[in-house]
């Protein structure tokens, strides 16, 4: 049923949008104008001739077809939104865009909403200078969001962040949309590549750079930071590349003429915190394990540590006769006193699709919403817990509403885990 089949692969490459009638006629702009402009790299570069040669013509029309986007919104300001949890493949391509987008006098804002969670993400920030700013719903509130003429949305289709609509009812059009998971919705936007087969946005981004987006230069300092970041995200997703395909491996060869192999060292070598120590050990002594899924419900941990969910979902997917890992706690947010379950799925099976998985498991919200999906090998879900939020001062109370969070979650899970039991009458 989870079949990771090469034609729903093939099929979703089909699924690039047709050109939108109300977008700014940027095909009467003479094509030749845009590549000959001094500010801008010459678009055929080596990189280009390599794809080219490969076959690969996707990316390089892709490539054409983002700089005549950036090229009708020079001298914009753009805000890039990302995932609440932003993860180093997001962070590494929001950089990367903005050092493309500002060729053409477009001056970005990266945003995200949550948390730099996990230890490695607080490093690849801190040591590289990654341009990032949290803004929270509440900050939004604060902007003048006049100025922006447009949002773009890098790894993630907008379900992931808490930014959307407060941006989308402020009338900011969708100008670029770049992801590599599966089509979340049904979002406009004037750019879109989404590629659900690649296994990172760092590959795409790196063929932009190929293709001549941007010239990547060694003597600048920005650049072998920004082509480090690039290759810590396409590793961290593709398992250490070990999930990576022949794409993934050229665009890493690529990138390792310009990265800085012990600045991404000292990114990988940052040490996990105690709590997140705590909470996979949690998640070890709650797990149940039923037809090699291994499920573990770690009850609550503080926002900040949101990151440990996933992290235990890689550890337990690493057991003997498991070949997935779903993890999920009450993330409990203290200053907007907000609560949601917040859950990771790690597979090591091949043909179990976590998009697909997850979206049968949980089902929509009552606006039609998915409460997650996946990419290759990993995917996650967040279920608001609205009227159910907060209230967590009576630690009876607390624990009651764990323990039904915890037992619908599983009955669901089960549900697909042990098609033919009843999944109540199966513990
Ligand atoms: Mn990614």
């Amino acid at each position: 049923m989870y079949l990771n089949s090469p034609v729903t692969q093939f099929e979703s490459l089909s699924l690039t949008k047709e050109p939108n009638p109300e977008e700014p006629e940027i095909e009467k702009a003479p094509v030749e104008v845009a590549f000959k402009s001094p500010s801008l790299p010459p678009s055929v570069g080596e990189g280009a001739i390599y794809l080219n040669h490969r076959g690969n013509s996707l990316a390089q029309q892709k490539s054409e077809e983002l700089q005549k986007t950036l090229l009708a919104h020079r001298h914009d300001r753009q805000l890039v939104i990302l995932q609440d949890f932003p993860d180093p493949d997001a962070l590494s391509c929001a950089w990367a865009y903005q050092l493309i987008a500002q060729q053409y006098d477009i001056k970005c804002e990266i945003i995200y909403a949550g948390a730099l969670s996990h230890q490695e993400n607080i490093a690849l920030v801190r040591l590289t200078n990654l341009p990032i700013h949290r803004w929270t719903p509440q900050t939004l509130k604060t902007k003048d969001l006049s100025c922006y003429q447009g949002f773009v949305l890098i790894d993630n289709q907008g379900t992931t962040s808490q930014l959307l609509s407060s941006v989308q009812q402020a009338g900011i059009p969708l100008v670029v949309l770049i992801d590599h998971h599966s089509i979340q919705g049904d979002l406009q936007s004037e750019f879109e590549d989404i590629r659900p087969y690649v296994r990172a946005t760092a590959t795409i981004f790196t063929q932009y750079l190929q293709t001549g987006l941007l010239a990547l230069d060694t003597s600048i300092n920005q650049h072998v930071k920004c082509a480090t970041a690039l290759m810590h995200g396409l590793r961290s997703d593709t398992n250490r590349l070990m999930q990576a395909q022949e794409e993934d491996f050229m665009a890493a060869a690529y990138l390792s003429r310009f990265y800085d192999a012990q600045l991404l060292n000292a990114i990988l070598q940052a040490n996990r915190s105690k709590r997140v120590m705590d909470v996979i050990e949690r998640s070890l002594k709650n797990r149940i394990v039923q037809n090699n899924f291994s499920i573990a419900g770690v009850g609550y941990l503080r926002y900040e540590d949101r990151d440990a969910i996933p992290q235990a979902a890689d550890f337990l997917v690493t057991e003997e006769n498991v070949h997935t890992a779903v993890v999920y706690g009450i993330v409990h947010d203290e200053d907007e006193e907000l609560e949601i379950v917040i859950g990771s799925l790690r597979t090591s099976k091949l043909t179990l699709d976590p998009d697909e998985f997850i979206k049968e498991a949980f089902g929509q919200d009552s606006a039609g919403r998915f409460f997650g999906g996946g990419r290759t090998s990993a995917g996650g879900f967040e279920i608001p817990m609205g009227f159910l939020s907060g209230s967590n001062e009576n630690s009876a109370y607390a624990k009651m509403k764990w323990e039904v969070f915890d037992t619908q979650i599983k009955q669901k899970l089960l549900r697909l885990v042990n098609p033919r039991d009843n999944p109540i009458q199966s513990e």
